[in-house]
């Protein structure tokens, strides 16, 4: 028996489903390594006025440890952040993960077969396996506006809010319209002097009842009922594989879900502000914006739409193509993430001197999300292709966390020693990829950041039953092993 040393990079939804795994598969010589001063990912991250998750929370929550008494049916930012900090005490990962700690650098040593990871402490750190359960929307983009660093006000990206910032009672500039910027106007609207909402890009509104309580009653059952909230998770995840048919194959209940889309428009917009708000493109085919409260806000006497571009950001406000200056205190990036980083800003280099930036050059790209070639004994946990669209992330997470596992104890039993997909596994994953993206909504013509630079969709465009098999177990096949016995 060799013990693996792996370090897990990430302290999100990821890697908090990798420690538990790593814990339950008995590996004892682990850490998780966060550059946040906490768990929770995104969830740490994102602090912004109006954050919720617009997936109901009886199913944004680990399998392994489900929480009975939601306060909503869409829990807010920070309850499900507090639901991360709990998870961890619970479950005794406290102790495994360091926060504050980020890698720069991971580099792989062809002769001793190891990972030494540079930290920002000035340590380094000697790994036999890496896993990189770094999240896709981590790194802020920052719009490249003419004239941003003169403003005179705040500016402030979504994604590091500063929740010093005072924001009632001041004019109030609103850049972006994805599931960020609908939230944070409806949030700042009311009590705004004005807020202005500058949409170069209109998305289609789902309208739900975000605020909708989780009953007592309900929590309550959940408590008594023995098996019921297990039953319930069971169900929520069949139900979320029928919203995965949803985008991924042309149907009625796609075309339903459209027309919801525009009914949510049309029956709440009036012309004509209803013209500036209606996108060009299919509604499900960026990821869904839903909400319950961003038309009521943008139609509040106190809020502007502006749909006109941007031309610069001037000290006293947001200067447009037509010439007009509107005038802010405040001005709010809702400007989205470098989805494709991934692990990056941190600099991978594997075998032979590859770089991960060469090897991604044209987006990223890996192997049922979590190998990629050129890098031995190193996984993704939600890494390229995962299913930010359709498919429960705590499901793909636990289910990834367990696949790399078994590659783990086949080294702590001493079968193996380095392990990388092939090339050639990695190409023709990627074919059926790009052929099961056909009929997807996400391949119906729209800019979003599930586009790549080479032109794919980082996304899962298969069933969960798919990723089910594909990640059951390890096909030798795919993978150059190194076995120990032949090691020479
Ligand atoms: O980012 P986005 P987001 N001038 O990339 C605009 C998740 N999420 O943070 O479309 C003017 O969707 C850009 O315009 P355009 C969820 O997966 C989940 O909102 O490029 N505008 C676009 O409107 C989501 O999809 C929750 O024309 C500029 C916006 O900025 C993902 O995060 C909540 C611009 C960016 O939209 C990302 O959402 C929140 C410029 N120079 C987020 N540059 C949940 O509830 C960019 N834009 C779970």
């Amino acid at each position: 028996m060799s013990e693996p040393r792996v370090v897990v990079i990430g302290a999100g939804v990821a890697g908090i489903s990798t420690a538990h795994v790593l814990q339950q598969n008995g590996f004892t010589d682990w850490v998780v390594l966060e550059k946040g001063s906490d768990v929770g990912g995104v969830w740490y991250w994102n602090h912004y006025p109006g954050l919720t998750c617009d997936v109901p929370s009886q199913i944004y929550q680990f399998a392994f440890a489900p929480k009975a008494d939601w306060e909503r049916v869409w829990a807010t930012g920070p309850q499900i952040q507090q639901y991360h900090r709990d998870v961890v005490d619970r479950l005794g990962l406290r102790d495994r993960i360091r926060c504050d700690t980020e890698v720069l650098a991971a580099e792989f040593d062809d002769v001793s077969g190891t990972w030494t990871l540079t930290l920002n402490t000035g340590e380094t750190m000697v790994a036999d396996f890496v896993v990189c359960a770094t999240g896709v929307l981590h790194n802020p983009s920052i719009p490249d506006i003419e004239g941003l660093a003169d403003f005179d006000g705040d500016v402030v990206h979504t994604a590091r809010w500063d929740d010093s910032l005072v924001t009632d009672g001041r004019r109030i500039a609103v850049i972006g319209t994805g599931s960020t910027g609908v939230q944070v106007v409806s949030a700042l609207q009311p009590k705004a002097a004005h807020l202005t909402h500058f949409v170069r890009s209109p998305q289609w509104v789902l309208w739900a009842p975000m605020w909708l309580p989780q009953l007592g009653l309900v929590s309550e059952a959940f408590k008594r009922v023995p098996g019921l909230l297990d039953q319930t998770h069971r169900a929520l995840l069949w139900a979320s594989g029928i919203l995965a048919d949803v985008v991924t194959t042309p149907s009625w209940r796609r075309r339903a879900v459209q027309a919801y889309a525009r009914l949510s428009l049309r029956a709440q917009v009036p012309e004509p502000l209803r013209e500036g708000l209606r996108p060009d493109d299919e509604p499900l085919c960026k990821r869904q914006v839903v909400s319950g409260s961003y038309y009521r806000a943008v139609k509040a006497r106190n809020a502007s739409l502006v749909t006109e571009g941007i031309s610069r950001v001037e000290p006293a406000g947001v200067r447009t193509a037509d010439g007009a200056l509107h005038e802010a205190d405040l001005l709010v990036l809702a400007t989205g993430f470098r989805a494709h980083d991934y692990m990056r800003p941190m600099r991978v280099t594997g075998r032979d001197g590859i770089t991960l930036d060469a090897a991604w050059a044209d987006g990223p790209r890996a192997y049922r999300m979590t190998a990629i070639p050129g890098l031995p004994n190193l996984f993704t946990v939600l890494g390229p292709n995962s299913p930010t669209g359709s498919i429960s992330l705590q499901y793909s997470a636990d289910l990834t966390a367990k696949y790399i596992a078994q590659w783990l104890d086949r080294f702590r039993r001493g079968e193996i020693d380095r392990v990388e997909v092939t090339e050639e596994a990695t190409a023709e994953f990627n074919r059926q990829v790009a052929e099961a993206m056909g009929p997807t909504v996400w391949n119906t013509g729209c800019n979003s950041w599930y586009l790549t630079e080479g032109g794919g969709i980082d996304l899962w465009p298969f069933d969960r039953a798919t990723m089910d098999r594909m990640l059951a177990a390890p096909d030798d096949a795919d993978f150059h092993v190194r076995s120990t016995a032949t090691r020479g």
